[in-house]
Protein backbone atom coordinates (compact mmCIF):
# COMPACT_ATOMS: atom_id res chain seq x y z
CA UNK A 1 0.00 0.00 0.00
CA UNK A 2 1.75 3.19 -0.80
CA UNK A 3 2.61 5.63 1.65
CA UNK A 4 4.04 9.30 1.43
CA UNK A 5 6.71 10.16 3.92
CA UNK A 6 7.40 13.51 4.95
CA UNK A 7 9.99 14.93 2.04
CA UNK A 8 11.63 16.55 4.67
CA UNK A 9 12.95 12.93 5.88
CA UNK A 10 15.76 12.81 3.61
CA UNK A 11 18.98 14.78 4.95
CA UNK A 12 21.77 14.68 2.24
CA UNK A 13 20.82 13.42 -1.85
CA UNK A 14 23.77 11.98 -3.45
CA UNK A 15 23.28 11.76 -7.19
CA UNK A 16 25.96 9.35 -8.21
CA UNK A 17 26.93 9.01 -12.05
CA UNK A 18 30.12 8.13 -14.20
CA UNK A 19 31.16 11.39 -14.81
CA UNK A 20 30.58 14.90 -12.88
CA UNK A 21 28.35 17.39 -14.72
CA UNK A 22 31.13 19.65 -14.89
CA UNK A 23 34.68 20.29 -16.27
CA UNK A 24 37.74 22.68 -14.72
CA UNK A 25 39.75 24.20 -17.20
CA UNK A 26 42.82 26.51 -16.74
CA UNK A 27 42.48 29.62 -18.54
CA UNK A 28 45.47 31.80 -18.27
CA UNK A 29 45.80 32.37 -14.65
CA UNK A 30 42.18 31.04 -13.28
CA UNK A 31 40.60 27.78 -13.16
CA UNK A 32 37.44 27.84 -15.35
CA UNK A 33 34.24 26.06 -13.97
CA UNK A 34 32.68 24.90 -17.80
CA UNK A 35 29.01 22.46 -17.89
CA UNK A 36 29.46 18.92 -19.19
CA UNK A 37 26.42 18.09 -22.13
CA UNK A 38 24.66 14.97 -22.83
CA UNK A 39 21.52 13.89 -21.58
CA UNK A 40 21.95 12.82 -17.99
CA UNK A 41 23.70 15.70 -16.41
CA UNK A 42 21.33 18.17 -18.73
CA UNK A 43 18.45 16.00 -17.36
CA UNK A 44 19.96 16.38 -13.86
CA UNK A 45 21.07 19.29 -13.66
CA UNK A 46 17.72 20.93 -14.67
CA UNK A 47 16.11 19.42 -12.23
CA UNK A 48 18.60 20.73 -9.27
CA UNK A 49 18.27 24.03 -10.85
CA UNK A 50 14.32 23.79 -10.42
CA UNK A 51 14.12 22.16 -7.09
CA UNK A 52 12.25 25.17 -5.47
CA UNK A 53 9.14 23.57 -7.14
CA UNK A 54 10.58 20.02 -6.09
CA UNK A 55 8.29 18.82 -3.05
CA UNK A 56 11.91 17.99 -1.71
CA UNK A 57 14.01 19.85 -0.01
CA UNK A 58 17.56 17.80 1.22
CA UNK A 59 19.70 19.76 3.66
CA UNK A 60 22.20 19.31 0.62
CA UNK A 61 22.81 17.94 -2.68
CA UNK A 62 26.09 16.10 -3.62
CA UNK A 63 27.20 14.46 -6.94
CA UNK A 64 29.96 11.83 -6.84
CA UNK A 65 31.46 11.21 -10.14
CA UNK A 66 34.78 10.49 -12.03
CA UNK A 67 36.45 13.93 -12.35
CA UNK A 68 38.01 15.36 -16.51
CA UNK A 69 40.06 17.44 -14.51
CA UNK A 70 43.38 16.61 -12.23
CA UNK A 71 43.22 16.82 -8.29
CA UNK A 72 45.77 19.93 -8.73
CA UNK A 73 42.65 21.50 -10.57
CA UNK A 74 40.39 20.86 -8.04
CA UNK A 75 42.45 22.15 -5.16
CA UNK A 76 42.87 24.99 -6.91
CA UNK A 77 39.87 25.75 -7.53
CA UNK A 78 38.82 24.74 -3.86
CA UNK A 79 41.28 27.09 -2.74
CA UNK A 80 39.48 29.96 -5.27
CA UNK A 81 36.30 29.29 -2.43
CA UNK A 82 34.15 29.67 -5.75
CA UNK A 83 30.76 27.69 -5.97
CA UNK A 84 29.81 24.89 -7.90
CA UNK A 85 26.21 25.80 -7.93
CA UNK A 86 23.04 24.29 -6.33
CA UNK A 87 25.19 21.62 -5.63
CA UNK A 88 28.26 20.16 -4.24
CA UNK A 89 30.84 17.73 -5.75
CA UNK A 90 32.44 15.10 -4.66
CA UNK A 91 35.36 13.99 -7.34
CA UNK A 92 36.65 10.55 -7.52
CA UNK A 93 40.15 9.87 -9.74
CA UNK A 94 40.37 6.52 -11.45
CA UNK A 95 44.19 4.95 -12.51
CA UNK A 96 43.89 5.76 -16.36
CA UNK A 97 43.80 1.84 -16.98
CA UNK A 98 40.90 0.68 -14.97
CA UNK A 99 39.13 4.16 -16.39
CA UNK A 100 40.02 2.93 -20.11
CA UNK A 101 38.50 -0.59 -19.23
CA UNK A 102 35.56 0.62 -17.37
CA UNK A 103 34.79 3.19 -19.74
CA UNK A 104 35.99 3.17 -23.38
CA UNK A 105 36.24 -1.23 -23.03
CA UNK A 106 33.27 -2.56 -20.52
CA UNK A 107 30.73 0.35 -20.58
CA UNK A 108 30.78 1.42 -23.91
CA UNK A 109 32.43 -0.91 -25.73
CA UNK A 110 30.09 -4.01 -24.17
CA UNK A 111 26.81 -2.77 -22.45
CA UNK A 112 26.50 0.05 -24.85
CA UNK A 113 26.20 -1.89 -28.23
CA UNK A 114 24.32 -4.67 -26.72
CA UNK A 115 21.74 -2.91 -24.56
CA UNK A 116 21.07 -0.95 -27.92
CA UNK A 117 21.06 -3.76 -30.05
CA UNK A 118 24.42 -3.69 -31.82
CA UNK A 119 25.74 -6.89 -30.45
CA UNK A 120 27.89 -6.98 -33.28
CA UNK A 121 29.49 -4.13 -31.89
CA UNK A 122 29.77 -5.54 -28.71
CA UNK A 123 33.40 -6.75 -27.02
CA UNK A 124 33.62 -9.63 -24.30
CA UNK A 125 37.08 -8.77 -22.50
CA UNK A 126 37.73 -9.95 -19.13
CA UNK A 127 40.24 -7.22 -18.39
CA UNK A 128 37.57 -4.72 -18.91
CA UNK A 129 34.83 -6.84 -16.49
CA UNK A 130 37.65 -6.54 -14.01
CA UNK A 131 38.14 -3.00 -14.26
CA UNK A 132 34.11 -2.28 -14.38
CA UNK A 133 34.12 -4.10 -10.99
CA UNK A 134 37.23 -2.27 -9.65
CA UNK A 135 36.00 1.29 -11.08
CA UNK A 136 32.47 0.20 -9.34
CA UNK A 137 34.08 -0.37 -6.07
CA UNK A 138 36.15 2.45 -6.12
CA UNK A 139 32.55 4.67 -5.92
CA UNK A 140 31.34 2.01 -3.12
CA UNK A 141 34.36 2.68 -1.02
CA UNK A 142 34.27 6.24 -1.62
CA UNK A 143 30.22 6.44 -0.61
CA UNK A 144 30.90 4.15 2.29
CA UNK A 145 32.86 6.81 3.92
CA UNK A 146 30.45 9.11 3.09
CA UNK A 147 27.21 8.26 4.08
CA UNK A 148 25.16 9.27 6.86
CA UNK A 149 21.77 7.64 7.96
CA UNK A 150 18.77 9.49 6.30
CA UNK A 151 21.09 10.25 3.16
CA UNK A 152 19.29 9.12 -0.53
CA UNK A 153 22.01 7.59 -2.21
CA UNK A 154 20.52 7.72 -6.26
CA UNK A 155 22.75 5.95 -8.78
CA UNK A 156 22.87 7.12 -12.23
CA UNK A 157 23.31 4.33 -15.40
CA UNK A 158 24.91 1.85 -17.06
CA UNK A 159 28.75 2.49 -15.75
CA UNK A 160 27.35 1.76 -12.39
CA UNK A 161 25.13 -1.11 -12.25
CA UNK A 162 26.99 -3.39 -9.64
CA UNK A 163 26.68 -0.11 -7.78
CA UNK A 164 23.61 -0.71 -5.35
CA UNK A 165 24.83 -3.92 -4.10
CA UNK A 166 28.02 -2.93 -3.46
CA UNK A 167 26.27 0.19 -1.55
CA UNK A 168 23.84 -2.40 0.06
CA UNK A 169 26.48 -4.56 1.71
CA UNK A 170 28.60 -1.82 2.82
CA UNK A 171 25.40 -0.02 4.45
CA UNK A 172 22.50 -2.24 4.55
CA UNK A 173 19.79 0.45 5.73
CA UNK A 174 20.99 2.87 2.95
CA UNK A 175 17.56 3.97 0.78
CA UNK A 176 19.34 3.57 -2.69
CA UNK A 177 17.25 4.17 -5.83
CA UNK A 178 18.78 3.01 -9.36
CA UNK A 179 18.16 4.72 -12.83
CA UNK A 180 18.99 3.82 -16.08
CA UNK A 181 18.95 6.23 -19.18
CA UNK A 182 19.61 3.39 -21.76
CA UNK A 183 17.05 0.87 -23.38
CA UNK A 184 16.94 -2.48 -21.24
CA UNK A 185 17.25 -5.14 -24.14
CA UNK A 186 14.97 -7.99 -24.59
CA UNK A 187 15.91 -11.15 -22.50
CA UNK A 188 17.54 -12.51 -25.71
CA UNK A 189 19.91 -9.92 -26.40
CA UNK A 190 20.63 -9.41 -22.50
CA UNK A 191 21.90 -13.02 -22.25
CA UNK A 192 24.31 -12.46 -24.60
CA UNK A 193 26.60 -11.33 -21.77
CA UNK A 194 28.88 -14.15 -21.00
CA UNK A 195 27.39 -16.07 -17.46
CA UNK A 196 29.38 -14.26 -14.76
CA UNK A 197 28.78 -10.55 -16.19
CA UNK A 198 24.76 -11.06 -16.76
CA UNK A 199 23.75 -12.08 -13.52
CA UNK A 200 26.35 -10.20 -11.90
CA UNK A 201 24.64 -7.11 -13.38
CA UNK A 202 21.53 -7.73 -12.45
CA UNK A 203 22.43 -8.90 -8.30
CA UNK A 204 24.22 -5.31 -8.87
CA UNK A 205 20.80 -3.17 -9.67
CA UNK A 206 19.23 -5.52 -7.57
CA UNK A 207 20.90 -3.70 -4.45
CA UNK A 208 18.51 -1.03 -4.97
CA UNK A 209 14.90 -0.19 -3.33
CA UNK A 210 13.82 1.16 -6.05
CA UNK A 211 14.76 0.40 -9.94
CA UNK A 212 13.65 3.20 -12.97
CA UNK A 213 13.49 2.41 -16.68
CA UNK A 214 11.92 4.60 -19.02
CA UNK A 215 9.34 2.77 -20.74
CA UNK A 216 6.90 -0.16 -19.71
CA UNK A 217 8.90 -2.48 -22.25
CA UNK A 218 12.36 -1.97 -20.85
CA UNK A 219 10.61 -2.73 -17.01
CA UNK A 220 9.56 -5.88 -18.70
CA UNK A 221 12.38 -6.56 -20.05
CA UNK A 222 14.56 -6.78 -17.27
CA UNK A 223 11.65 -8.57 -14.83
CA UNK A 224 12.41 -11.32 -17.52
CA UNK A 225 15.93 -11.58 -17.22
CA UNK A 226 15.77 -11.65 -13.60
CA UNK A 227 13.51 -14.23 -13.65
CA UNK A 228 15.13 -16.25 -16.44
CA UNK A 229 18.58 -15.92 -15.08
CA UNK A 230 18.03 -15.57 -11.39
CA UNK A 231 14.41 -17.46 -11.23
CA UNK A 232 13.26 -15.00 -9.00
CA UNK A 233 9.94 -13.60 -10.00
CA UNK A 234 8.49 -10.12 -10.01
CA UNK A 235 4.68 -9.51 -8.68
CA UNK A 236 2.93 -6.02 -8.56
CA UNK A 237 6.31 -4.11 -9.77
CA UNK A 238 8.45 -5.66 -7.03
CA UNK A 239 10.91 -8.47 -7.14
CA UNK A 240 10.19 -11.34 -5.04
CA UNK A 241 13.75 -11.27 -3.08
CA UNK A 242 12.99 -12.59 0.45
CA UNK A 243 12.43 -9.43 3.34
CA UNK A 244 13.67 -7.44 0.61
CA UNK A 245 11.78 -6.78 -1.92
CA UNK A 246 12.48 -4.95 -4.88
CA UNK A 247 10.06 -2.26 -6.74
CA UNK A 248 10.56 -1.59 -10.43
CA UNK A 249 8.96 1.18 -12.58
CA UNK A 250 8.78 3.55 -15.08
CA UNK A 251 9.79 6.93 -15.05
CA UNK A 252 9.72 8.83 -18.33
CA UNK A 253 12.65 11.23 -17.98
CA UNK A 254 11.74 14.83 -19.04
CA UNK A 255 13.69 18.57 -19.73
CA UNK A 256 12.49 21.53 -17.94
CA UNK A 257 9.79 22.38 -20.33
CA UNK A 258 9.61 26.16 -18.93
CA UNK A 259 13.11 26.51 -20.27
CA UNK A 260 12.48 26.00 -23.32
CA UNK A 261 8.97 27.10 -23.75
CA UNK A 262 9.85 30.59 -22.71
CA UNK A 263 13.19 31.07 -24.87
CA UNK A 264 11.17 31.58 -27.78
CA UNK A 265 11.25 35.13 -26.93
CA UNK A 266 14.96 35.54 -25.93
CA UNK A 267 16.65 38.04 -27.37
CA UNK A 268 19.71 35.70 -28.12
CA UNK A 269 16.73 33.03 -30.04
CA UNK A 270 15.13 35.92 -31.97
CA UNK A 271 18.36 37.17 -33.23
CA UNK A 272 20.16 33.51 -34.07
CA UNK A 273 16.58 32.71 -35.59
CA UNK A 274 16.41 35.74 -37.88
CA UNK A 275 19.30 34.91 -38.98
CA UNK A 276 18.71 31.16 -39.71
CA UNK A 277 15.62 32.48 -41.91
CA UNK A 278 17.33 35.00 -43.70
CA UNK A 279 20.17 32.66 -45.06
CA UNK A 280 17.50 30.49 -45.82
CA UNK A 281 15.63 33.00 -48.20
CA UNK A 282 11.91 31.33 -48.02
CA UNK A 283 13.07 27.86 -48.40
CA UNK A 284 11.92 24.50 -46.19
CA UNK A 285 14.05 23.83 -43.06
CA UNK A 286 14.96 20.05 -41.90
CA UNK A 287 16.93 20.11 -38.38
CA UNK A 288 18.94 17.48 -36.59
CA UNK A 289 21.46 17.68 -33.76
CA UNK A 290 22.90 14.33 -32.21
CA UNK A 291 25.80 13.45 -30.25
CA UNK A 292 28.26 11.48 -32.46
CA UNK A 293 27.14 7.35 -32.19
CA UNK A 294 25.99 5.14 -34.11
CA UNK A 295 22.46 4.14 -32.23
CA UNK A 296 21.51 7.67 -33.14
CA UNK A 297 20.98 6.77 -37.03
CA UNK A 298 22.47 9.72 -38.41
CA UNK A 299 23.37 7.58 -41.12
CA UNK A 300 19.72 5.79 -41.97
CA UNK A 301 18.37 9.62 -41.54
CA UNK A 302 20.87 10.83 -44.48
CA UNK A 303 19.71 7.71 -46.64
CA UNK A 304 16.08 8.71 -46.24
CA UNK A 305 16.64 12.22 -46.87
CA UNK A 306 18.25 10.86 -50.25
CA UNK A 307 15.34 9.11 -51.00
CA UNK A 308 13.24 12.09 -50.21
CA UNK A 309 15.46 14.01 -53.04
CA UNK A 310 15.43 11.48 -55.54
CA UNK A 311 11.25 11.18 -55.16
CA UNK A 312 10.67 14.24 -55.19
CA UNK A 313 12.51 16.94 -57.87
CA UNK A 314 10.12 19.32 -57.19
CA UNK A 315 11.51 19.77 -53.72
CA UNK A 316 14.76 20.55 -55.31
CA UNK A 317 16.32 24.08 -54.38
CA UNK A 318 13.39 24.55 -51.97
CA UNK A 319 14.76 22.78 -48.73
CA UNK A 320 17.87 22.43 -46.89
CA UNK A 321 18.56 19.84 -44.13
CA UNK A 322 21.00 21.26 -41.39
CA UNK A 323 22.60 18.39 -39.29
CA UNK A 324 24.54 19.38 -36.00
CA UNK A 325 26.35 16.53 -34.57
CA UNK A 326 28.41 16.95 -31.22
CA UNK A 327 31.78 14.84 -31.10
CA UNK A 328 31.24 12.62 -28.81
CA UNK A 329 33.56 9.38 -27.45
CA UNK A 330 35.99 9.86 -29.65
CA UNK A 331 38.88 7.46 -28.08
CA UNK A 332 36.29 4.44 -29.48
CA UNK A 333 37.17 3.40 -33.06
CA UNK A 334 33.38 2.78 -33.83
CA UNK A 335 32.81 6.27 -33.61
CA UNK A 336 35.70 7.78 -35.42
CA UNK A 337 34.87 5.45 -38.07
CA UNK A 338 31.21 6.63 -38.19
CA UNK A 339 31.98 10.34 -38.42
CA UNK A 340 33.85 9.17 -41.50
CA UNK A 341 31.54 7.50 -42.94
CA UNK A 342 28.67 10.02 -42.15
CA UNK A 343 31.28 12.55 -43.95
CA UNK A 344 31.51 10.86 -46.91
CA UNK A 345 27.76 9.90 -47.42
CA UNK A 346 27.03 13.92 -46.91
CA UNK A 347 29.62 14.25 -49.65
CA UNK A 348 28.19 12.29 -51.55
CA UNK A 349 24.56 13.51 -51.39
CA UNK A 350 25.59 17.00 -51.57
CA UNK A 351 27.72 15.61 -54.55
CA UNK A 352 24.98 13.90 -56.64
CA UNK A 353 22.14 16.84 -55.87
CA UNK A 354 23.55 20.13 -55.28
CA UNK A 355 24.03 22.96 -57.73
CA UNK A 356 25.75 26.08 -57.71
CA UNK A 357 22.74 28.37 -56.22
CA UNK A 358 21.54 25.32 -53.39
CA UNK A 359 23.38 22.82 -50.99
CA UNK A 360 20.85 20.50 -50.02
CA UNK A 361 22.47 19.33 -46.85
CA UNK A 362 24.62 21.45 -44.33
CA UNK A 363 26.64 19.83 -41.68
CA UNK A 364 28.49 20.97 -38.18
CA UNK A 365 30.19 19.25 -36.26
CA UNK A 366 30.68 20.64 -33.12
CA UNK A 367 28.25 21.89 -29.88
CA UNK A 368 25.92 24.33 -29.74
CA UNK A 369 24.83 27.05 -27.13
CA UNK A 370 21.20 27.10 -25.71
CA UNK A 371 20.60 30.25 -27.95
CA UNK A 372 21.59 28.51 -31.08
CA UNK A 373 19.50 24.99 -30.37
CA UNK A 374 16.59 26.96 -29.73
CA UNK A 375 16.80 28.93 -32.56
CA UNK A 376 17.15 26.22 -35.06
CA UNK A 377 14.90 24.44 -32.90
CA UNK A 378 12.11 27.22 -33.68
CA UNK A 379 13.15 28.13 -37.06
CA UNK A 380 13.09 25.10 -38.64
CA UNK A 381 9.50 23.25 -40.56
CA UNK A 382 10.57 19.98 -39.77
CA UNK A 383 12.80 17.88 -37.36
CA UNK A 384 13.96 14.94 -38.07
CA UNK A 385 15.34 12.08 -35.15
CA UNK A 386 15.60 9.00 -36.12
CA UNK A 387 17.73 6.85 -33.86
CA UNK A 388 18.06 3.08 -34.23
CA UNK A 389 17.73 2.93 -30.18
CA UNK A 390 17.22 5.19 -27.83
CA UNK A 391 16.30 4.57 -24.19
CA UNK A 392 14.61 8.23 -24.26
CA UNK A 393 15.49 11.21 -26.60
CA UNK A 394 15.83 14.48 -24.53
CA UNK A 395 16.20 16.16 -28.02
CA UNK A 396 12.33 15.51 -29.24
CA UNK A 397 11.06 16.34 -26.27
CA UNK A 398 12.83 19.73 -26.27
CA UNK A 399 11.89 20.39 -29.99
CA UNK A 400 8.46 20.22 -28.71
CA UNK A 401 8.60 22.27 -25.64
CA UNK A 402 10.66 24.86 -27.70
CA UNK A 403 7.80 25.75 -30.02
CA UNK A 404 5.21 28.36 -28.24
CA UNK A 405 4.48 29.05 -31.99
CA UNK A 406 2.68 26.15 -32.33
CA UNK A 407 4.32 25.04 -35.99
CA UNK A 408 7.16 22.48 -36.97
CA UNK A 409 6.17 19.03 -37.38
CA UNK A 410 8.30 15.99 -35.63
CA UNK A 411 9.50 13.19 -37.59
CA UNK A 412 10.46 10.59 -34.66
CA UNK A 413 12.00 6.77 -34.46
CA UNK A 414 9.26 4.61 -33.18
CA UNK A 415 12.41 2.97 -31.12
CA UNK A 416 13.25 6.05 -29.37
CA UNK A 417 11.37 5.86 -25.61
CA UNK A 418 10.25 9.06 -26.42
CA UNK A 419 7.63 7.56 -28.66
CA UNK A 420 5.98 6.16 -26.27
CA UNK A 421 4.48 9.60 -25.41
CA UNK A 422 4.70 11.63 -28.02
CA UNK A 423 2.61 9.41 -30.60
CA UNK A 424 1.12 12.95 -32.28
CA UNK A 425 4.72 12.79 -34.17
CA UNK A 426 5.19 11.42 -37.45
CA UNK A 427 6.47 7.83 -36.43
CA UNK A 428 8.82 6.25 -38.51
CA UNK A 429 10.74 2.99 -38.55
CA UNK A 430 14.89 4.04 -38.72
CA UNK A 431 15.80 1.11 -41.26
CA UNK A 432 13.21 2.32 -43.74
CA UNK A 433 14.40 4.85 -46.27
CA UNK A 434 10.75 4.86 -47.91
CA UNK A 435 9.03 5.31 -44.67
CA UNK A 436 11.60 8.28 -43.80
CA UNK A 437 10.65 10.00 -47.14
CA UNK A 438 7.06 9.30 -47.38
CA UNK A 439 7.34 11.42 -43.53
CA UNK A 440 9.25 13.96 -44.80
CA UNK A 441 7.10 14.68 -47.61
CA UNK A 442 3.73 14.41 -45.22
CA UNK A 443 5.75 16.90 -42.83
CA UNK A 444 6.11 19.70 -45.77
CA UNK A 445 2.71 19.40 -46.41
CA UNK A 446 0.46 19.27 -43.07
CA UNK A 447 -1.56 22.16 -42.77
CA UNK A 448 -0.69 24.74 -40.05
CA UNK A 449 -4.08 23.34 -37.94
CA UNK A 450 -3.06 20.25 -38.26
CA UNK A 451 0.62 21.18 -36.80
CA UNK A 452 -0.90 22.75 -33.80
CA UNK A 453 -3.23 20.50 -33.19
CA UNK A 454 -0.55 17.98 -32.35
CA UNK A 455 2.09 20.28 -31.06
CA UNK A 456 -0.17 21.38 -28.01
CA UNK A 457 -1.12 17.86 -27.09
CA UNK A 458 2.41 16.78 -26.98
CA UNK A 459 3.09 20.13 -25.49
CA UNK A 460 0.73 19.54 -22.77
CA UNK A 461 2.05 15.84 -21.52
CA UNK A 462 6.00 16.86 -21.36
CA UNK A 463 4.31 20.26 -19.40
CA UNK A 464 2.72 17.62 -17.45
CA UNK A 465 5.35 15.13 -16.60
CA UNK A 466 8.47 17.56 -16.88
CA UNK A 467 11.87 17.09 -15.16
CA UNK A 468 10.94 17.79 -12.02
CA UNK A 469 7.87 15.84 -11.41
CA UNK A 470 10.06 12.80 -13.34
CA UNK A 471 12.77 13.37 -10.29
CA UNK A 472 10.12 13.53 -7.50
CA UNK A 473 7.73 11.08 -8.85
CA UNK A 474 10.99 9.00 -8.53
CA UNK A 475 12.11 9.63 -5.29
CA UNK A 476 8.57 9.78 -3.54
CA UNK A 477 8.40 6.27 -5.20
CA UNK A 478 11.71 4.91 -3.25
CA UNK A 479 10.22 6.41 0.02
CA UNK A 480 7.45 4.32 -0.71
CA UNK A 481 9.47 1.53 -1.46
CA UNK A 482 11.36 1.70 1.86
CA UNK A 483 8.36 1.83 3.84
CA UNK A 484 7.01 -1.03 2.46
CA UNK A 485 9.87 -3.08 2.79
CA UNK A 486 10.09 -2.03 6.77
CA UNK A 487 6.30 -3.14 7.07
CA UNK A 488 7.21 -6.55 4.96
CA UNK A 489 10.45 -7.09 7.50
CA UNK A 490 7.87 -6.15 10.91
CA UNK A 491 5.30 -8.92 9.46
P1 LIG B 1 22.00 11.12 -24.81
O1 LIG B 1 22.35 9.89 -25.59
O2 LIG B 1 23.09 12.08 -24.56
O3 LIG B 1 21.33 10.75 -23.41
P2 LIG B 1 19.58 12.80 -25.48
O4 LIG B 1 18.53 12.34 -24.58
O5 LIG B 1 19.08 13.15 -26.83
O6 LIG B 1 20.78 11.78 -25.67
O7 LIG B 1 20.23 14.10 -24.82
C1 LIG B 1 21.19 14.85 -25.49
C2 LIG B 1 21.28 16.25 -24.86
O8 LIG B 1 22.41 16.91 -25.43
C3 LIG B 1 20.06 17.08 -25.16
O9 LIG B 1 19.73 17.84 -24.02
C4 LIG B 1 20.50 17.99 -26.31
O10 LIG B 1 19.93 19.27 -26.28
C5 LIG B 1 21.99 18.10 -26.07
N1 LIG B 1 22.68 18.21 -27.38
C6 LIG B 1 22.71 17.29 -28.34
N2 LIG B 1 23.42 17.76 -29.38
C7 LIG B 1 23.86 18.99 -29.04
C8 LIG B 1 24.65 19.99 -29.69
N3 LIG B 1 25.17 19.85 -30.92
N4 LIG B 1 24.90 21.11 -29.02
C9 LIG B 1 24.40 21.29 -27.79
N5 LIG B 1 23.64 20.42 -27.16
C10 LIG B 1 23.38 19.26 -27.76
C11 LIG B 1 21.11 9.54 -22.65
C12 LIG B 1 20.27 8.48 -23.36
C13 LIG B 1 18.96 9.09 -23.85
C14 LIG B 1 18.21 9.69 -22.66
C15 LIG B 1 19.12 10.60 -21.85
C16 LIG B 1 18.46 11.03 -20.54
O11 LIG B 1 21.00 7.92 -24.46
O12 LIG B 1 18.15 8.11 -24.47
O13 LIG B 1 17.13 10.46 -23.15
O14 LIG B 1 20.34 9.96 -21.50
O15 LIG B 1 18.05 9.91 -19.80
Amino acid sequence: MPMNLPPNSMKRLFIISNRLPIQLVRQESTVQLLESAGGLATALKSYLQAQDRSSFEPDEVVWVGNADFSRELWEEFQQSKRSTGTFKIEPLWLDDDVNDGFYNGLSNSTIWPLFHYFPSFAEFKEPNWQAYQQANTVFADRLAELYQPDDVLWVQDYHLMLLPAMLRERCPEATIGFFLHIPFPSFEVYRMLPNRWREGLLQGMLGADLIGFHTNDYVQHFEKSVQRLLGIESKLRFVQIPNRPVRVDLFPISIDYERFNSSYRLPGVMAEREAIHQQLQGNKLLFSVDRLDYTKGVLNRLQGYEKFLENHPEWHGKINFVMVVVPSRSEITSYGERKQMIEENIGRINGRFATVSWQPLVYQYRSLSFEQLCAYYTACDVALITPIRDGMNLVAKEFIASRQDEQGVLILSEVAGAAAELGEALLINPTDRVGMALAIEEALSMPVKTQAERIKRMQTRIREYDVVQWADDFLTQLFNAKAQQNQWEVR
